[in-house]
């Protein structure tokens, strides 16, 4: 793909869009960024870019700017806008990052995706691969986009990529040798507008891989297992209920492996993360890291080195017998309802945000006798309150800061103050990280304060 000299339109100037600029600008091509924020918003980022010879269009999207490009990268966060709609319409290309970073990436996709779990898993593979000396990288979703490491990637180099739906739209060629499909729910319908387009997304991932290459399965998810019979990849599963034909399952208390022979990986004991749903994910990482070569006992050391990420399940402090735990990362009902699902002692949870278009009556039935007290924040509580009331005691709070005394007040010593907020943080915050530290600080903050917030 020759890039030199092409009119290319980057959409959104976050970390998928500068990675874009710049890759493109190395590679001569001629980039236009446009950008809904103003030129004031973007500061000193707009002459920077600038300055390195792209054109910037700030404040909005013009529909002229989208006809003149040769090609359209849009950053993931953007939705089938009308001006992207009319160039599609016109046949103008758009890809995703993802698709024109594995054009001329070298080395190795595995690639994960699923609802909930992608970035655990990933990482996990990441660790396990790494620490048996492979020259792993971890990008995509995570953090990191796959651009970024294109112009120094190597053939022998290996990349865990984490994918989003919303990177797999505009995928052509993206193909993985190991893919990953953990499972999936209802999630970001606001931007996929139905849950069939939001699969279809997902399933991409699979649809793109040939004969030769491995797609690892979550065979208890009945939409997902279901698509191996429409697939080329050579399918494996994970399961925590019942031994699968080629994967990782658990049996007699022991994570166990199964392709041309069965091994014992480890006892599911030696699992540091809390949950069943963490346990499934530890199943995934052991399928795909076998596939890509790892021994058994590598696997286990990793495993047991691993406790988990900043803001997913999180425990932060303990505060007179009142445990908080950050899981910021539970964005979705199904997330939360797994976070809820992880703890044994009556909870205070914290819920709302930006809503994805979610059904959160779902948390009805999980809430009664489970918790004791739900602290309401954020756009979303009302749609929220709707949906809970009269199943549970509800309290709100009117801003963010007020979150933790007011979720503290309602606990009781034994009692965990969980957030996990079944919605994005986008009403409040830049991102799920944002959050998660806000909350870390107010606990830390309360348990600092002599009165211990008021009680
Ligand atoms: N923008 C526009 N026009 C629009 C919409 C957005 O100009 O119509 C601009 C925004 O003003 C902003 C930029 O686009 O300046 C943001 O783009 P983005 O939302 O795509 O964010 P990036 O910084 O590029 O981050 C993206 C992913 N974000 C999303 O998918 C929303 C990051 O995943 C990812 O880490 C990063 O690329 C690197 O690959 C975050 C995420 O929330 C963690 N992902 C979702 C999730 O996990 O549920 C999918």
């Amino acid at each position: 793909m020759d890039l030199a000299g092409k009119n290319v339109l980057v959409i959104g100037l976050g970390k998928t869009g500068q990675a874009a600029a710049a890759f493109l600008l190395r590679r001569g091509a001629r980039v236009t960024i446009t950008e809904k924020k103003t030129a004031g918003e973007l500061g000193a980022a707009a002459a920077r870019w600038r300055a390195r010879g792209a054109k910037l269009e700030t404040g909005g999207h013009a529909l002229s700017t989208f006809l003149a490009a040769d090609l359209i990268i849009p950053s993931p966060g953007v939705s089938l806008l009308p001006e992207l709609r009319a160039a599609l319409d016109r046949s103008v290309p758009v890809l995703s990052e993802i698709e024109l970073a594995s054009r001329f990436l070298r080395g190795t996709i595995i690639a994960l995706t699923g609802t909930n779990g992608k970035s655990t898993t990933a990482t996990l593979v990441h660790e396990i691969l790494r620490s048996g000396g492979r020259r792993a990288r971890l990008a995509g979703n995570i953090g990191t986009p796959l651009l970024a490491f294109v112009d120094r990637s190597r053939e022998t180099d290996v990349f865990v990529v984490e994918v989003s739906s919303f990177q797999l739209e505009y995928t052509e060629a993206f193909r993985a040798s190991i893919s990953a499909v953990l499972n999936l729910s209802p999630n970001h319908l606001d931007w996929h507008l139905s849950f069939d387009r939001y699969a279809a997304a997902k399933k991409r991932l699979l649809d793109l891989q040939g004969r030769g290459d491995a797609a690892v399965l979550n065979r208890e998810d009945p939409t997902v297992w279901g698509w191996r019979r429409e697939i080329l990849p050579d399918v494996h599963g994970f399961s925590r209920k019942r031994p699968v034909r080629r994967g990782a399952f658990v049996r007699d208390g022991w994570i166990v492996l199964r392709a041309e022979q069965e091994r014992r990986v480890m006892p599911v004991a030696e699992v540091k993360l809390p949950g069943l749903h963490n346990l499934e994910n530890v199943l995934a990482a052991a399928a795909v890291a076998s596939l890509a070569g790892a021994a058994p006992a590598r696997i286990r050391a990793a495993v047991r080195r691993f406790a988990g990420l900043e803001h997913r399940l999180e425990p932060v402090l303990t505060h007179r017998g009142v445990a908080f735990v950050n899981d910021s990362k539970a964005t979705t009902v199904e997330a939360t309802l797994k976070a809820m699902a992880s703890f044994g002692r009556p909870l205070v949870l914290i819920l709302g945000g930006k809503d994805k278009g979610s059904d959160f009556t779902p948390l009805r039935r999980a809430v009664r006798g489970k918790v004791r007290s739900v602290v309401l924040v954020g756009a979303a509580k009302e749609k929220i309150r709707r949906a809970l009331a009269g199943a549970v005691p509800l309290a709100e709070a009117e801003t963010f800061a007020e979150v933790v005394p007011t979720a503290f007040a309602a606990a009781r010593p034994g009692d965990i103050v969980l957030l996990a907020p079944a919605c994005t943080s986008w009403d409040m915050f830049r991102n799920f990280e944002e959050r998660g530290r806000a909350f870390k600080r107010a606990a830390r903050r309360l348990a600092r304060s002599r009165r211990g917030g008021g009680r």
